[in-house]
């Protein structure tokens, strides 16, 4: 094992502040060096306790800072572009939250920019992969043991949204992660998505249709519908159910304790992303830092950031024309195989 990993985190806002306090309590190998955010005075009331960190208005100041060696990037993915580039150029080991880049575009340049460095740098906080229903899921599709997979069903259920979060969204931040389950799960990239708008909840904010239906389709014609249903009120949901030749497999059903009291059953809804994945973003960042600790870097790579941002353009294109929309990915860099 070499050095300590001494992050830069760049965003403090929800993300940002969970991988803070995160990676200042329960990671073993990393200690957070500099926090930046637009806003100084919130990067300065997440470091405030913790010895040693600076907060910060640029990410340059914060890459060219000697005490820093890694970055953790939790910006709006908009941002990302110029900071992974800039952290490549570095030599960092690079966590960036997902998505990777908001359009297929920016995350190829990324890719290319990543391939003239020569070596993978760059992890996606695709944390599903690290909760151990979608590993041990993942291993029963991969080991046949209930023959081929045929179809998934997913739902993705989120209590409400922060405001600005727009239709596009559902697609590019919500249903980025099922795209990457599908991809993980079959090992496949994924061919077309359709998306099919109908009957709206009155919740929804003005510009969202919500609930929406998407569907996907992997290169042996696996098919994954997604329910993608951002204003859902009653709590955090994201669950799957896995139809194989030989059975059914379900994940992410409800957790915890199972009580019966005066006169009623049941038990709790968890609120939120941060809650219901907890253990999977402690194993995620972990394995980031034990990986670049050793001169390494594993799980879900700039092309997989790549690939989910062709299904999003297609998926956000699907939501317009209702259309079965193909997904058109560039041919596959050597170095991610
Ligand atoms: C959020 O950004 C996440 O990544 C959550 O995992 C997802 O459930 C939510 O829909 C997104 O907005």
């Amino acid at each position: 094992m070499t050095e300590t990993l001494r992050v830069a985190v760049i965003g403090a806002g929800r993300m940002g502040a969970d991988h803070i306090q995160r990676l200042n309590s329960r990671i073993n190998g990393a200690e957070v060096a500099a926090v930046v955010d637009v806003d100084l005075a919130r990067a300065q009331s997440t470091v405030a306790d913790i010895p040693g960190a600076v907060a910060l208005t640029d990410a340059e100041e914060a890459l060219n800072n000697g005490d820093v060696n890694a970055v953790l990037i939790a910006t709006p993915g908009f941002l990302h572009e110029d900071i992974l580039v800039k952290a490549l150029a570095k030599g960092f080991p690079i966590l960036c939250e997902k998505p990777l880049t908001p359009d297929a575009a920016s995350a190829w340049r990324v890719v290319e920019a990543e391939q003239e460095l020569g070596h993978k740098r760059i992890q996606v906080g695709f944390m599903r992969r690290y909760d151990t229903e979608y590993a041990a899921l993942g291993n029963v599709i991969r080991n046949r043991e209930l023959g081929e997979l045929l179809m998934l069903h997913h739902q993705h259920r989120n209590p409400d949204t922060p405001p600005g979060f727009t239709n596009e969204m559902l697609i590019n931040d919500s249903v980025v992660h099922e795209f990457d389950a599908v991809r993980f799960f079959t090992g496949e990239e994924i061919t077309s998505v359709q998306v099919r708008l109908g009957k709206a909840s009155r919740n929804a904010p003005a510009g969202q249709h919500d609930p929406q239906h998407v569907l996907i389709e992997t290169e042996s014609g696996v098919l994954a519908d997604v329910e993608i249903f951002v204003n859902a009120r009653f709590g955090y949901e994201v669950a799957t159910q896995a139809t194989f030749e030989e059975g059914v497999v379900s994940i992410g059903g409800d957790r915890g304790l199972y009580t019966r009291t005066a006169g009623r059953w049941g038990g709790q809804v968890t609120s939120g992303f941060e809650e219901r994945f907890v253990a999977a973003y402690d194993v995620e960042i972990q394995a980031w830092v034990d990986a670049a600790r050793r001169g390494e870097l594993g799980g879900p790579s700039a092309w997989d950031g790549y690939a989910t941002a062709a299904c999003c353009e297609a998926g956000v294109e699907a939501q317009k024309n209702g259309e079965k929309v193909a997904v058109k990915l560039n041919a596959k860099p050597a170095l991610y195989n």
